[in-house]
C-alpha cells in the first residue's frame, strides 16, 4: 500500500472528525488541534490512541448493551453484556499495533473468545465469513471463518483490567490480536455469519482486509505474538 493510501486514511478520518464537530463541541475543540483523527489520549498519560470515525458515541451502559447475532446460526438471537459475562472468559495479554504506526505492549484483554461465542450460538462452521457492526452507524469490519476461529480472536469486556471504556469501544469491543487494530472494532453490537461480506470501513478506503500485523499494508512491523 502506498503513502497515498495512508493520506487517505487520515484526511478521511479528520473529515470524520469534521462532521462530528457539528454534534459534539468538547470533541471537536479538541479534534480541531489535530487534523489526523486522533481525539486524545487517555486521562493520566495513556499510552493508547483514541480514534473515532464519527464525532460522538452516545455511551451505552452494560445494562443496556445488546449484541444481536444472526446470519448461519441456529438461532438468531440477542445477548446481554451479562449473558456475555456468564460465557467462558478468555484472557490474552498482547501488543496492540496500529497500521499508522503506533504500538502499545503487552495489553491485557478479557472477554468471550469469537470461536466459543460462535459454537454459543451455533454457527455454521461452514459459512465463509462473519461480519461484525458497531453502533457508532458507520463501522464495519469483517474476517474470514478461520480468522475468526483463531485462539487470539476475542470479543473483549475488559481492558487491562477495568472494563472497556466508553472511549475504547466499550462495553464491547473486538480484539483481533494478529491484524492492524482497524480490524477490533469498537462499540460491537452485530455479529452475522454468512458466505459474503463487504470490505470493512477502512478496506474500502485501500486498507487491506487481510491485516496480518507486518504482512499487510506495506508495513514491516513485528509480528504479535
Ligand atoms: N467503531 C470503530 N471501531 C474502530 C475505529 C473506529 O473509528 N470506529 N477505529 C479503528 C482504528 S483505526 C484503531 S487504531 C482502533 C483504535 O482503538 P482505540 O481508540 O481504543 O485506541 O480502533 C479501531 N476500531
Ligand atoms: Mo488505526
Amino acid at each position: 500500500m502506498g503513502r497515498r493510501v495512508v493520506l487517505g486514511m487520515l484526511g478521511l478520518a479528520g473529515f470524520g472528525v469534521l462532521l462530528g464537530s457539528r454534534i459534539s463541541d468538547s470533541v471537536a475543540s479538541i479534534a480541531a488541534k489535530d487534523p489526523t483523527g486522533l481525539l486524545g489520549f487517555l486521562p493520566g498519560g495513556g499510552r493508547f490512541r483514541i480514534y473515532c470515525v464519527v464525532g460522538n458515541v452516545e455511551p451505552i451502559a452494560p445494562a443496556a448493551y445488546q449484541l444481536a447475532v444472526g446470519g448461519a446460526v441456529a438461532t438468531s438471537s440477542r445477548l446481554g453484556f451479562a449473558d456475555l459475562a456468564a460465557l467462558p472468559q478468555s484472557v490474552l495479554t498482547k501488543d496492540v499495533q496500529c497500521v499508522t504506526g503506533w504500538r502499545v505492549p503487552d495489553v491485557t484483554w478479557s472477554g468471550v473468545l469469537l470461536r466459543d461465542l460462535l459454537d454459543h450460538v451455533g454457527a455454521d462452521p461452514n459459512a465463509a465469513m462473519v461480519t461484525f457492526g458497531s453502533s457508532d452507524g458507520v463501522y464495519t469490519e469483517s474476517l474470514s471463518m478461520a480468522q475468526a476461529r483463531r485462539d487470539d480472536v476475542l470479543v473483549a469486556l475488559t481492558m487491562d483490567g477495568e472494563p472497556v471504556s466508553d472511549d475504547h469501544g466499550g462495553p464491547v469491543r473486538l480484539y483481533v490480536a494478529a491484524m492492524y487494530f482497524y480490524k477490533s472494532l469498537k462499540w460491537l453490537d452485530r455479529i452475522t455469519v454468512g458466505d459474503r461480506a463487504e470490505p470493512g470501513y477502512w478496506e474500502q478506503r485501500g486498507y487491506d482486509i487481510d491485516a496480518w500485523v507486518g504482512e499487510s499494508n506495506g508495513r514491516r512491523d513485528d509480528p504479535i505474538v
